[in-house]
């Protein structure tokens, strides 16, 4: 192998340890001090594999390994390094490790690529602090938009702007992130499976084929704060009724739609938020994913007429629905799909085809570029908890494979 698990074991070490919640899995939140001090190790590290770097307007460290013709379309590769809430290590840093990885095989060789490679390391992805996820990479191909870097907020008020200015970056410069189809050849992610299918069959790589299209829909019904006890259930206007019919209509929206049409309610907020008053405002998300368009509008209308009906004819009842989010499906491009499973079985690696029920940056990237993304092992199939974990030799394996696969794409014509 041409990749040294125990460079790849440092760093995913090194970035766990910016963490706000250590202890109770990883929280790294956008524009935070973790994110600056993961920032702040990955130019380093980048630094020493030989790589120039920038950030970009949005705040994505690029380590650029120049080409022989520097003129060339970019090859690019990597993931994000922000987190959900109490999360695990490897969701995204696996990725952007793979970039380090496949940048000090370059080193380690001596080798020059023909097209420029840019080893990038986002951010927002997740969405957990500000709402609006793949945030880094809708900035590459054009859909991140100054309204949102003004509306969308934390849980304290402040905007995505406010926080990349307090942060050191220009939200006015957003445009300048943009990268044209013509400048970039490839996006090549790597990214831990988070479901049971690899461990399962002990399979080492998967190649993703079509990664589901996600809806984020935020839904807030307004009512009227009312006494628990003294108030007669016919006089009510309960906006967690309401709420909860939405949600249930949701889940069963989502089983009808089939074909692995999914639906949640995973983010709720009740206001006030006490046991005796009748609540006066919920504030929830529904997250909507399908490989199929069709089955995402189908339950995204009746997400709305569910809202629309749980507030009708109540006085003082009213329902919002905004699309926070709207991703469509994307397949993978067949050529990189091609070469990843050449790759693995010239690495006498096991591999499948495989669907993703998790959005990445490569869906986004999809809609500029060829992309590709493998996945490796995620043990007992977890992710999103501080049980999170992928056995550093089976992340090799992948990166293995991620590494050989951008070095060809980068020496093509
Ligand atoms: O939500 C997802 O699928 C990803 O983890 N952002
Ligand atoms: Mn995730
Ligand atoms: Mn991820």
């Amino acid at each position: 192998m041409k990749t040294k698990v125990e460079r790849i074991q440092k760093d995913i070490e090194a970035l766990s340890a910016f963490n706000s919640t250590p202890g109770a899995g990883l929280t790294r939140l956008s524009f935070t001090p973790e994110h600056k001090a993961a920032q702040d190790y990955l130019i380093g590290a980048m630094e020493a594999a030989g790589l120039t770097v920038r950030i970009d307007p949005v705040g994505t460290v690029i380590g650029r390994l120049e080409g022989s013709d520097p003129t060339l379309p970019v090859v690019m590769a990597g993931s994000h390094y922000d987190s959900v809430k109490n999360g695990g290590n490897f969701d995204g840093p696996a990725g952007v490790v793979m970039g380090l990885e496949t940048a000090r095989v370059y080193q380690d060789l001596g080798k020059q690529p023909k097209h420029p490679v840019e080893f990038v390391a986002m951010i927002e992805e997740e969405g957990t602090r500000f709402s609006g996820g793949l945030f880094a990479s809708r900035a590459m191909a054009g859909r991140l938009t100054a309204e949102e870097l003004a509306t969308f907020h934390d849980k304290d008020g402040i905007t995505t702007g406010e926080a990349m200015k307090a942060f050191g970056l220009d939200p006015a410069k957003l445009s300048e992130a943009v990268k044209k189809p013509e400048e970039v050849k490839n996006f090549i992610e790597l990214h831990i499976e988070q479901g049971p299918i690899l461990e399962n069959g002990g399979i080492d790589v998967g190649i993703v084929k079509t990664i589901v299209g996600i809806k984020e829909v935020q839904v807030t019904i307004t009512g009227r704060p009312d006494h628990a006890g003294t108030t007669p259930m016919d006089m009510r206007a309960d906006a967690f009724l309401a709420a909860s019919k939405v949600a249930i209509a949701a889940n069963e929206a989502a089983i009808a739609a089939g074909h692995g049409t999914v639906a949640t309610v995973g983010k709720v907020n009740v206001l006030p938020g006490a046991f005796n008053i009748v609540p006066g405002k919920v504030e929830f998300f529904v997250d909507i994913r399908s490989q199929y368009t069709e089955c995402l509008d189908e339950v995204f209308g009746k997400v709305k007429a569910a809202a629309e009906a749980a507030v009708e004819g109540v006085k003082d009842l009213s329902a919002d629905v905004k699309l926070m989010m709207d991703i469509t499906p994307v397949n993978m491009d067949p050529h990189v799909c091609a070469l990843m499973t050449k790759n693995a079985e010239a690495a006498d690696m096991s591999h499948k085809e495989m669907l993703s029920g998790a959005g990445h940056d490569a869906q986004v990237m999809g809609g500029v570029t060829k992309v590709g993304l493998i996945f490796v092992q995620s043990k007992n199939g977890r992710s999103h908890c501080p049980e999170e974990w992928t056995d550093y030799d089976k992340l090799q394996k992948g990166i293995e494979v991620a590494c050989e696969t951008i070095m060809q794409l980068a020496d093509e014509d």
